[in-house]
Parts: C-alpha cells; sequence; structure tokens
C-alpha cells in the first residue's frame, strides 16, 4: 500500500500583494505526476487545504479540477479539515465528491464511525484503516466549564483529544479483527505536537485550545500522517510521527527549507518505509538581512535564482542602516535591473526613533494581528508583568473572535 501525504496547501492565500495561483497550479500537476510515477494507492491531504474560510472562486475551481484530474489515476483522496478550513464549506461537496473517490471530513463528527475508512490497494483489497481525524476544536470534544483555568482547560481539552485518538482507534482495531488481522492502522491529526518548530504564517491556535499535544498521547498507529506545522518534521525523532509541511512557502521565513510530500509504504506488517519527494520550487522567494553594504551583495546573489520571466520575490531586513528614512530609495537602487521583485522592506529595530519611523512605514497588510498589538505595546511604559496581561486579554478577545468565526 502506497500512501502519499500531504498538508496545508493554502489555496487562495494572498501574500503580499501576490497570487499563489501558478504555484498552487503547477504544484497541482506535479503531485499528480508523482501518483501516476509512484502507483500511489492513497493521496491524504492533512488540513488546510485553503487559506480561509471563503476562499475566492479560482481557489475552490483549482480544488475541483484536482479531484477531476486525479480521477482515474486510480489513487483514492482523502481531505481533511485543518484551522485554516471552514467545516462548513469543505462539507458543502462531501456527497457530491464521495462520487469521484474523494472522502471529505471536514470537522469531528458526531458519529465517530464515520471518521474510520478502509484505504484500498489498486487491485480492489484492503490496504489500510484510516482514522481520519481533522482539526479539533475545543467545542467539539469538550463541555466549557465555568470558573476552569487556563491551564486546567488546557489539561483537558489535551485530555479529550487523547480519548478521540483513543476512541477511534479502538474501533479501527475491532474492524482490521473484521478484515481478517493483516491490515495496518494509520491516523492523521492538524495540531501541534511537543516540540514541532513553526513558522511566521501557521496561525497560533489561541490559548484556551490546544497548545502543545505530547506524542505519547497518541495510539501506537503504524503512521500519523500530521498537518498544520509548514516545516517537514519527524516528530519527537520518531520515524513514524511526520509533518509533511507545506509544499510551497508560506511565508518568507519558510523560503529556504525544501518542501516535500511523503511517500509511505505499508503492509500487512506495518510501516515498510518513507520517501520524501522534493516538491520543485515555482516561485523563487529569498529573504536578505544585513546593513546596506551587506545588502549589496547579497540581492546579487539573491537574484541568480530569478530571471526576467520570473523575478525572485524578496524580502529585505535592513539592520545597522535602518535609521535611514530613504531606506526604499536606497532599496530600489541596489535592485536596479536585476530580476528581484521587493515585496516588503523590515528595519531591525535599532533605536526608539528608527522603530517609529519603521513604524510609520509598516502597513497593515505586512503585520499579524498579534504584531500590531505588540507595536501598540512598544509604545508604553509597561512593566513586564502588566505587559504579560494585556496580552493574556487580548489573546482571549482573539480566541473569543475566533471561536464565533470558527
Ligand atoms: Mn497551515
Amino acid at each position: 500500500m502506497r500512501i502519499l501525504h500531504t498538508s496545508d496547501w493554502h489555496l487562495g492565500q494572498h501574500f503580499m500583494g501576490k497570487t499563489r495561483q501558478a504555484e498552487h497550479q503547477a504544484f497541482c500537476a506535479w503531485l499528480i505526476e508523482q501518483v501516476h510515477a509512484h502507483e500511489v494507492d492513497a493521496l491524504l491531504i492533512a488540513g488546510d487545504v485553503f487559506d480561509t474560510g471563503a476562499p475566492p472562486s479560482y481557489a475552490r475551481e483549482q480544488y475541483n479540477r484536482f479531484i477531476v484530474e486525479l480521477r482515474g489515476s486510480g489513487c483514492e483522496l482523502v481531505v481533511l479539515g485543518g484551522n485554516h478550513d471552514s467545516v462548513a464549506m469543505l462539507g458543502e461537496s462531501k456527497t457530491l465528491l464521495a462520487q469521484l473517490d474523494t472522502r471529505v471530513i471536514p470537522g469531528v463528527c458526531a458519529d465517530l464511525r464515520e471518521q474510520l475508512l478502509v484505504l484500498h490497494r489498486r487491485d480492489g483489497a484492503p490496504g489500510a484503516i484510516l482514522c481520519g481525524i481533522p482539526f479539533i476544536r475545543p467545542r467539539d470534544v469538550l463541555q466549557s466549564q465555568a470558573g476552569q483555568s487556563a491551564q486546567n482547560k488546557q489539561l483537558s481539552l489535551q485530555q479529550a483529544i487523547q480519548q478521540h485518538y483513543q476512541a477511534l482507534y479502538a474501533l479501527a482495531l475491532g474492524m482490521r479483527a473484521e478484515l481478517g488481522g493483516d491490515v495496518p492502522i494509520i491516523a492523521t491529526g492538524h495540531l501541534t505536537t511537543v516540540g514541532a518548530s513553526a513558522s511566521e504564517s501557521v496561525r497560533e491556535i489561541y490559548v484556551g485550545s490546544l497548545e502543545a499535544f505530547p506524542t505519547s498521547a497518541f495510539p501506537p498507529a503504524a503512521y500519523i500522517a500530521l498537518g498544520h506545522i509548514h516545516r517537514p518534521q519527524k516528530v519527537g525523532g520518531l520515524e513514524h510521527i511526520r509533518y509533511c509541511g507545506s509544499p510551497i512557502p508560506l511565508s518568507f521565513d519558510e523560503a529556504r527549507q525544501q518542501k516535500e510530500v511523503l511517500l509511505v509504504e505499508l503492509d500487512g506488517s506495518g510501516l515498510r518505509g518513507i520517501t520524501a519527494l522534493p516538491v520543485p520550487r515555482f516561485q523563487p522567494l529569498l529573504s536578505v538581512r544585513g546593513s546596506l553594504k551587506e545588502l549589496e551583495p547579497a540581492i546579487v546573489e539573491a537574484a541568480q535564482q530569478g530571471s526576467s520571466a520570473l523575478p525572485v520575490w524578496l524580502e529585505v531586513l535592513v539592520s545597522t542602516d535602518d535609521y535611514l528614512s530613504d531606506l526604499q530609495l536606497r532599496i530600489a537602487a541596489l535592485c536596479e535591473g536585476l530580476p528581484v521583485e521587493v515585496l516588503r522592506i523590515r528595519r531591525e529595530r535599532g533605536n526608539a526613533v528608527a522603530a517609529l519611523q519603521g513604524q510609520a512605514r509598516e502597513t497593515l497588510d505586512e503585520l499579524s494581528v498579534e504584531e500590531v498589538f505588540a507595536r501598540r505595546l512598544e509604545q508604553e511604559q509597561l512593566d513586564a508583568e502588566d505587559a504579560q496581561r494585556l496580552q493574556t486579554l487580548y489573546r482571549g478577545v482573539l480566541e473569543a473572535l475566533q471561536a464565533d468565526r470558527d
């Protein structure tokens, strides 16, 4: 049984004034080639198919087209909801897509058995049992209790998620016995685990929801296909618990990562092997930093990855010279004639004046909501405890808004 594990596509992402449509299109075409080349039996998308709950039409069209193009390859598709996906939106086409060998689990189901799927080999025989676990929202698994401290909430949520995994795994064991006993059980998830390293574009799942899930709380599945973290990695050094990461870099701090999808081979005895398939870079994207003097060669070097048809998308972080008010002009001069397009210039904070000038030039588009609040706090004379208290209150407000929006 060969499975391809991918996640965090973020179709429809709007990136500093740029669309990722062409990159996603190229990725989908490349992925279908991989399915054919490796005779993949099942493809798993472990959450965050879309960047927002109400994705633009072109992104929905890409999703639909991908499903149609995958059909006829002999590969089944399973789509799981992530924290960026809307449960309702992904659910809309669930019954329709079931007609196209595609199973969708947008959120936690009232009947747990709906999250238990048999994945088939090309010859039609059962190849694996899947515990299909999407992003879990606190209200899916918890009754809220008044007066619970943040720490207690955290613990009850973690326990509830653990119970969800264990209950589904127990059902899977029953199903395996019915099937004759030699089918591997695998699971999915869309969450942060202990020790996983995130990036700028991973939207924090706010306090009150899960901070980090310990690997010991997962059931003993042959493979656990995770999404949410955009950098590919094993979890806790374990071979069989993996983040495949996003297929394209979704923020500048992901620019130097080799993106990949994972080809997972399983048989009746369990996991046989995992091969990372490196995803080609469809749009050059880089971040350079330093003083103006250091930036000159760095920009020239970065430009080598681009061409006039496909300029490098560049982030420039200016260190020591960040007090200069005409930075934009100076950087434009450094880029003159080179195949680069500067999407963002950032100043590393020197002194207070420089920081204020920097802020004046930042636009809201470049900042996350947390950064906006952090900038505002920087303007106050607060001791650490007060700043911490305000941060906590602010996160509470965000969490409430998030819960409303979900
Ligand atoms: Mn994501």
